[in-house]
């Protein structure tokens, strides 16, 4: 199932890096103030994907398939 994420940064220029369940960075895109980069990945395997900034600013914790309903965001 294709999943399209939209990427912006609120403050600086960010690395937005997808990483699967054994740690292997999957799909990446820049994230940037004023400007939503679109990344459309298709997960194949259920399990808790990583996205963490390539920048090392911080880790969003996404697991795969989501609970539903799924809206996105932060979790
Ligand atoms: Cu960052």
């Amino acid at each position: 199932m294709p999943v399209e994420f939209l990427v912006r940064a609120a403050d600086v220029n960010h690395g937005f890096g997808l990483y699967d369940p054994d740690g292997r960075l999957v799909a990446e895109v820049q994230a940037m103030p004023g400007y939503t980069n679109r990344l459309t990945y298709v997960f194949k395997k259920p399990g808790t994907y990583k996205v963490l900034c390539l920048e090392f600013c911080g880790v969003l914790i996404m697991p795969w398939p989501p609970p539903l309903p799924y809206r996105g965001g932060k979790r």
